[in-house]
C-alpha cells in the first residue's frame, strides 16, 4: 500500500511515546542501516548526529508498512536528507555503502569490541583506541588501567557478549525468585528492561524489586547476594546505595535507586544438579563448563516510585528519552524513574500505576510491547 498526504499514516507522530512500535516491523533491512550509522556517530563522540539517526530509526519502526519509495518518506518526521539517501539506496541498491564502509572500518570495528566490555563506555573506549589499543590482548599492558568493573568484564567477555535467550532470563528469574523469596516471601519482583517488551534476548536481566512496607526492603539486596555467593554463584557485583535525585534531574542515568550490578554464574539446565557447577574462576571455553557468566540488575524502589521506576526500567532507551522530552516540552513536567513533578508548582504528582502516568501525561498509555522505539 502507497500512502498518500491525506492517509493519516503518512504522518507519524513526532514523540516516539505517542506511537506504538513493535519488536518486528516492516523496514528493518533501513532501520538496522540507520542504527549502525547511529551507533558510528556516537562511537566518533556526536552525540547530535547519532541521536538524529536514531529518532529517524524509531519512525520507521512504527510504520505500519514497507516503505516503497523514498518519496513516501519526504513527508515522514525526522526523516531528513541524510536518512532519505539511505532510504533510497536501500530500495535501489539494497544495500547501503555508508553503513558497510562504517561497519568494516578499523574504529567502528574497535569500538564495538572495546565498549562490549562491561564497564567499557564509550569515552573510556576512544581513550584506550587512541593510546593504539586493537584487540582485548593489548588491554594486558601495564600502562592501561583497568577498573574493578572493567576487569571483571574482561574476564566474561565471551559470555557476556553471548546474547541472554529468553530461557537464560527465565532461569534467572526463577533463581532471583527463589533467592529472594527466602528472606521476605511476598516482595512485588518485576522482570523489566528488552525481556518485559517481549525481545527474545538481550544483553543482560534486569529485576525491580518493592513492598508496601520499606522496612522489609533494608538490607534485602545485600542479603541476597551474600545468598547467591554462598551457592557459588556470584561471579561478581556492585552495590550503588540509595541516593536523593532531585526533580530536575531529568537523565536516566540520574536514577537515584538502590542498585546491584552483577554478574551470575547461570548453570546450564540439564548440569543444574551436577557437582561441577562451582566457577571458581574456571573460564574454560563456554560448552566445557556447566554454567554461563550473565549480567544482572537488581533494582529496589519504594513502593510509592515503583509505577515510575517500572516505567523508567521497561524502556527502551529510546522510548524512554522520548517520554521524558515530551513531558519536559509539551506538558513542562519532569519526569524520571522516582516520580513525576510539577517545576512551576513546585509539588510531585502522584500515581499508582503505569496506566495512570500515560493519563496523566495525556498520553495514550502504551504497552511494553508496543515501546520498542
Ligand atoms: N534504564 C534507566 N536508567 C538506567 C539504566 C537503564 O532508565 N540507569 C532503562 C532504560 C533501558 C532499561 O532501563 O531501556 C533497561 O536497560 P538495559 O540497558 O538493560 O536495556 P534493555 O533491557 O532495553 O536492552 P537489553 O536487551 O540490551 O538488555
Ligand atoms: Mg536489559
Amino acid at each position: 500500500r502507497v500512502p498518500d498526504d491525506k492517509d493519516p499514516l503518512s504522518t507519524v507522530a513526532p514523540y516516539a511515546c505517542q506511537r506504538r512500535t513493535s519488536i518486528t516491523h516492516h523496514n528493518a533491512q533501513i532501520t538496522d542501516a540507520l542504527d549502525i550509522l547511529a551507533k558510528a556517530a556516537a562511537f566518533q563522540g556526536s552525540e547530535v548526529r547519532s541521536l538524529a539517526f536514531t529518532r529517524a530509526a524509531s519512525v520507521l519502526k512504527s510504520l505500519p508498512y514497507k516503505l516503497q519509495s523514498v518519496e513516501e518518506a519526504k513527508n515522514l518526521v525526522w526523516c531528513g536528507g541524510h536518512c532519505q539517501a539511505v532510504i533510497q539506496e536501500i530500495l535501489e541498491d539494497g544495500v547501503c555503502h555508508e553503513a558497510e564502509a562504517l561497519m568494516t572500518s578499523e574504529q567502528y570495528r574497535c569500538m564495538e569490541l572495546l565498549t562490549g566490555i562491561y564497564g567499557v563506555g564509550v569515552r573510556t573506549a576512544e581513550r584506550w583506541y587512541k593510546e593504539g589499543v586493537r584487540n582485548l590482548s593489548d588491554l594486558e599492558n601495564p600502562n592501561i588501567k583497568l577498573n574493578s568493573d572493567q576487569k571483571a568484564g574482561l574476564a566474561h567477555y565471551t559470555d557476556l557478549n553471548q546474547p541472554v535467550t529468553r530461557e537464560d532470563a527465565e532461569r534467572v528469574e526463577h533463581m532471583v525468585k527463589d533467592t529472594l523469596y527466602r528472606f521476605v516471601p511476598d516482595l512485588k519482583i518485576t522482570m523489566t528492561g528488552g525481556f518485559l517488551r517481549g525481545k527474545q534476548q538481550g544483553h543482560d536481566v534486569d529485576f525491580l524489586i518493592t513492598h508496601p512496607d520499606e522496612e522489609a526492603l533494608s538490607g534485602l539486596l545485600k542479603k541476597a547476594v551474600d545468598w547467591i555467593n554462598r551457592q557459588g554463584l556470584l561471579l561478581y557485583h556492585t552495590m550503588k546505595a540509595r541516593s536523593h535525585v532531585h526533580a530536575y534531574k531529568r537523565s536516566t542515568h540520574m536514577d537515584g535507586h538502590e542498585t546491584c550490578y552483577a554478574i551470575f554464574a547461570l548453570p546450564h539446565p540439564d548440569t543444574s544438579n551436577s557437582e561441577s557447577e562451582v566457577p571458581g574462576g574456571d573460564l574454560t571455553a563456554p560448552a566445557a563448563r556447566a554454567w554461563r557468566a550473565v549480567r544482572v540488575d537488581l533494582v529496589v524502589a519504594p513502593y510509592n516510585e515503583y509505577p515510575f521506576a517500572l516505567l523508567g526500567w521497561t524502556g527502551s532507551k529510546h522510548f524512554e528519552r522520548e517520554l521524558r522530552r515530551f513531558s519536559w516540552n509539551e506538558k513542562k513536567l519532569s519526569l524520571n524513574s522516582h516520580g513525576l513533578y510539577d517545576m512551576e508548582k513546585n509539588c510531585s504528582i502522584p500515581a499508582t500505576s503505569e496506566e495512570e502516568i500515560f493519563s496523566l501525561l495525556g498520553l495514550q498509555y502504551v504497552p511494553p510491547p508496543y515501546r520498542n522505539a
